[in-house]
């Protein structure tokens, strides 16, 4: 089989970048990638015959593990039956019925292909519904690269330090107020100033795109409160938080129901799948029942369906504690290797998600301390980590997991390859 090397100097001749996402090119941590054969559990596989634990999980998607025996056998069974029908399907019902189950703000949900279109949907329908035009969104957060979505956001807009949004006209994101993630001051302001007109906040709430930033104590709550006030929707961006830290998504830990959810990445088992979800009285505005257009082709894929209902039932009966306790006990050990090399750091931590900051600070709380983190020196920790043969994001701004499927021999190497460690 050809090499990592040689595939990439092929790609590049008929793949910008040589990618399908830019992050994936590494060109931010001075690295060319890697081209993956397979995966099983905790690992992954290159074509130049190295193994990895993978701390990347397709970004998010895999907390199983890669190619789980009971989803690669619910994924292949529907296949046989056939791979797409653009008709109806009792899996899209099924899924449904888990979704509603698990996440009681969502009474309606409607799937579709990724969580980009899951987040431009629930924009359309809460314009449509409100009859506004402005939409809030944070400064750092990512939602997709819808185009009134992406000033100043984090993933691979961050990455790469794209300024603006080249290739989107202005009068596109005119109706987009951006605010500061944890500021819940700046937010109000915003609102005095424009809260009649607003259609909707949206937000990820644990922010997963400029790196792992978890929300002050009150910040969704006040959110809550101002959308209420002004008769605006709150939207949140689950596509990373749900499934990922409890049977649903993280606003079932912090008690805050928001109108519209935006799911993706865990609930299609690895396959491309996104969904929005919410009242019953905002969804029932999307076309055929309302005015509001919103389609897809694919949407509820049945080999997506049931990759994403085998995981979801599986996930039922998982120990999220466990893991959590896994990844608090990997990210204590990390912590003490780096304090014992007085480098300082910064890594913050929710259940199954972290990511470290090399810094000062004793706080990371919104985009502009994310990006005033020492980058340069995590790219020579991308680097090191990859040489011990532990894969992980090629971006400070992108967040590590860990997955059911990761183990004590797992935590031991990674603490290993952490240890000898020169930065
Ligand atoms: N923006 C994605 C993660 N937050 C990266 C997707 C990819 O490169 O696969």
């Amino acid at each position: 089989m050809e090499r990592s090397n040689q595939l990439y100097n092929k790609a590049k001749k008929i793949i910008p970048g040589g990618v399908n996402s830019p992050v994936r090119a590494c060109k931010s941590v001075g690295c060319d990638p890697l081209f993956i054969k397979k995966g099983k559990g905790s690992k992954i596989y290159s074509v130049d015959g190295d193994e990895y634990i993978d701390l990347v999980l397709s970004w998010g998607p895999l907390i199983l593990g890669h190619a789980h025996p009971e989803v690669v056998k619910a994924a292949k069974q529907a296949l046989e039956l056939g791979s797409s029908f653009g008709a109806p399907t009792p899996w899209e019902i099924e899924m449904a019925e888990l979704i509603t189950d698990a996440i009681p703000s969502i009474e309606m949900v409607r799937m579709v292909n990724s969580g980009t279109e899951a987040t431009m949907s629930a924009i359309r329908l809460a314009r449509g519904y409100t009859k506004r035009e402005k939409i809030v969104k944070f400064i750092g957060c990512y939602h997709g690269h819808v185009d009134h979505l992406l000033a100043q956001a984090g993933s691979g807009v961050a990455t790469y330090s794209i300024p603006g949004t080249p290739g989107v006209p202005e009068q596109i994101v005119q109706h987009t107020l951006l605010a500061e993630f944890n500021n819940i001051d700046g937010v109000k302001e915003i609102f005095e100033k424009h809260g009649e007109d607003i259609a909707g906040v949206i937000v990820e709430p644990i922010a997963g795109n400029m790196g792992l930033v978890l929300p002050k104590k009150d910040f969704l709550k006040g959110l809550r409160e101002i959308t209420s006030k002004y008769g605006s929707l709150l939207i949140f961006d689950e596509v990373i938080t749900g499934f990922r830290f409890c049977y649903g998504g993280v606003q079932n830990i912090f008690g805050i129901e928001p109108d519209i959810t935006c799911l993706g990445k865990i609930i299609g088992g690895g396959f491309p799948v996104g969904a929005f979800g919410g009242k019953r009285e905002i969804m029932e505005h999307l076309a055929p029942t309302g005015d509001i257009y919103q389609a897809g082709t694919l949407s509820g894929n049945p080999v997506a369906m049931a990759a994403g209902i085998a995981t979801l039932k599986i996930l039922k009966n998982q120990d999220y504690k466990n893991l959590e306790d896994y990844t608090h006990n990997l990210v204590k050990e990390l912590n003490n290797i780096f304090k014992e090399k007085s480098i300082p750091v910064r890594i913050n931590q929710f259940g199954s998600a972290f990511t470290i900051f090399f810094t000062e600070k004793d706080k990371i709380k919104n985009f502009e301390d994310a990006k005033t983190t020492d980058t340069n020196r995590f790219s020579h920790f991308f680097v090191h980590m990859r040489n011990s043969k532990i894969f992980i994001p090629p971006s400070n701004f992108e967040c590590m997991f860990t997955s059911f499927a990761h183990d004590l021999k797992d935590m031991d190497k990674i603490i290993d390859s952490v240890q000898r460690i020169n930065l």
